[in-house]
């Protein structure tokens, strides 16, 4: 078993140059977590080389080196209150009020694994408010991650959106939260989101519905910042390993929605060459998240594993047979469910070091396929648009409950009735 020492030696002379101080400047707990972590491991270059890029940015992170990521958007959205929901001491909560100019100032506060900043109203007007939107955009510049939020009741209009591309134009990665959703009516809900995205110029599913005061999809907004940014990635899922899920499943989300549209293509069955790349992709990004680092050639042979070909054909087959099921339905259902089956295989594989059965693959496939044929069915009469198709996959992968592992592990085991 090799030594932390040896690894170092055998490094290029840049990467031990600056690695060294690194290390020396390491808490002693801190290096006793890592020196375990090498010293499991066999001596293997690429390893070896892999982990290194790891413990770069572990260390960046344990060295303080955090990204910023800023909260932006128009006085009274709610931006305070998110803020608060990130902070780590209570004493670097920010005031929240429901008079329009509260933040006046940035705030900065240590958010664990990065830095959270507040900032006031980037929207106001007057010779006060030019002086906090400056502040706010200065906040924005220095950032390496903004989230920049709108009010669902005051809705995206000319002055917001004004706000928003002076924010894009400083092309830094983002998202854009919609925050007090609980104040709109549930049905609602589905028009004000369109609304706000449409004036937007983005796609629904890229808006996040949010209640900052009540808690609502925060975990979503904390996912969002960490996938968007790699290097957030590993100390995240490292830092809290019961996240390893939360973030594994939203990039099944997203790779399953992808693979369901793919499918809508017209092709005489389903084309599985972009659907087997997109699942590999998929993998490298989970096995990442578990701290491995393997090659797409690795991720496609572990896809090839599980002959998703052959079973989504079986199943396009069977079900075809029954009847009553329109064929692009039928194709985006496949693609769509073998990808989660995949990426749920791929977690497994990646945590416990252990391949599902092939029976519990099929099962989950199964299940998967004909649960998102319901509710298609019961969403579209013809075939939809690639948004519209987008969204109503991203709802029912949201209705299968399984962003929560227990269920996906029941649904897993459980025979197709
Ligand atoms: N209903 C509802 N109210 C919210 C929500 N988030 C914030 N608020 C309220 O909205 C008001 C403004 O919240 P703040 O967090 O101070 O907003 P801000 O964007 O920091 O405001 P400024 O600092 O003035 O720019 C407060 O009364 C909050 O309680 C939410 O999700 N739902
Ligand atoms: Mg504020």
């Amino acid at each position: 078993m090799p030594k932390f020492e040896d690894i170092l030696k055998i490094l290029p002379e840049n990467t031990q140059e600056f690695l060294n101080p690194l290390w020396d400047a390491l808490p002693e707990d801190e290096k006793e977590a890592l020196k375990e972590k090498f010293e499991g491991l066999p001596l293997d270059f690429n390893l070896v080389n892999m982990l290194m890029d790891l413990a770069k940015v572990q260390m960046q992170v344990a060295l303080g080196r955090k990204n910023r990521v800023a909260i932006v958007g128009p006085a009274n959205v709610g931006k305070s209150t998110l803020y608060n929901h990130f902070i780590r001491q209570k004493s670097d909560q920010a005031e929240v009020s429901p008079v329009p100019g509260t933040t006046r100032i940035n705030q900065v506060a240590d958010a664990g694994i990065f830095t959270v900043i507040d900032t006031p109203g980037a929207d106001a007007v007057g010779p006060v408010g030019e002086k906090e939107k400056e502040e706010a955009l200065t906040a924005a510049q220095e950032a390496d991650f903004l989230v920049i939020m709108f009010d669902a009741i005051q809705g995206v209009k000319d002055s917001e959106l004004k706000l928003y591309h002076q924010l894009l134009a400083l092309r830094k990665p983002y998202l854009v939260v919609l925050n007090k959703i609980d104040l709109v009516g549930g049905k609602h809900e589905t028009d004000v989101l369109e609304k706000a995205a449409s004036n937007l110029g983005i796609e629904t599913t890229k808006l996040i519905p949010i209640s900052a005061k009540r808690g609502v999809n925060i975990t979503k907004v904390l996912m969002g910042i960490v996938i968007a940014d790699p290097e957030l990635l590993i100390p995240m899922a490292q830092a809290l390993p019961q996240y390893r899920w939360n973030l594994s499943w939203r990039v099944i989300v997203t790779s399953s929605i992808l693979s369901g549209v793919i499918a809508l293509v017209p092709l005489p069955l389903i084309d599985f060459i972009p659907l087997i790349t997109n699942q590999s992709t998929m993998v490298l990004s989970i096995a990442r998240i578990h701290n491995y680092k393997i090659t797409l050639k690795r991720a496609r042979e572990l896809v090839a594993t599980f002959g998703i070909g052959l079973l989504a054909r079986t199943l396009f087959q069977q079900i075809s047979k029954l009847g009553g099921v329109p064929g692009w339905l039928l194709s985006s259902a496949i693609a769509a469910s073998t990808t989660v089956a995949m990426g749920y295989a791929a977690s497994i594989w990646f945590e416990k070091g252990e391949r599902i059965s092939q029976e519990t693959f099929n099962n989950l496939s199964k299940n998967l396929t004909h649960f998102f044929i319901e509710s298609l069915m019961n969403r579209f009469k013809r075939k939809p648009s690639k948004k519209n198709l987008k969204q109503a996959l991203e709802e029912t992968l949201d209705e299968t409950g399984m962003a929560d592992r227990d269920f996906i592990d029941q649904a897993a085991n459980t025979e197709l009735i």
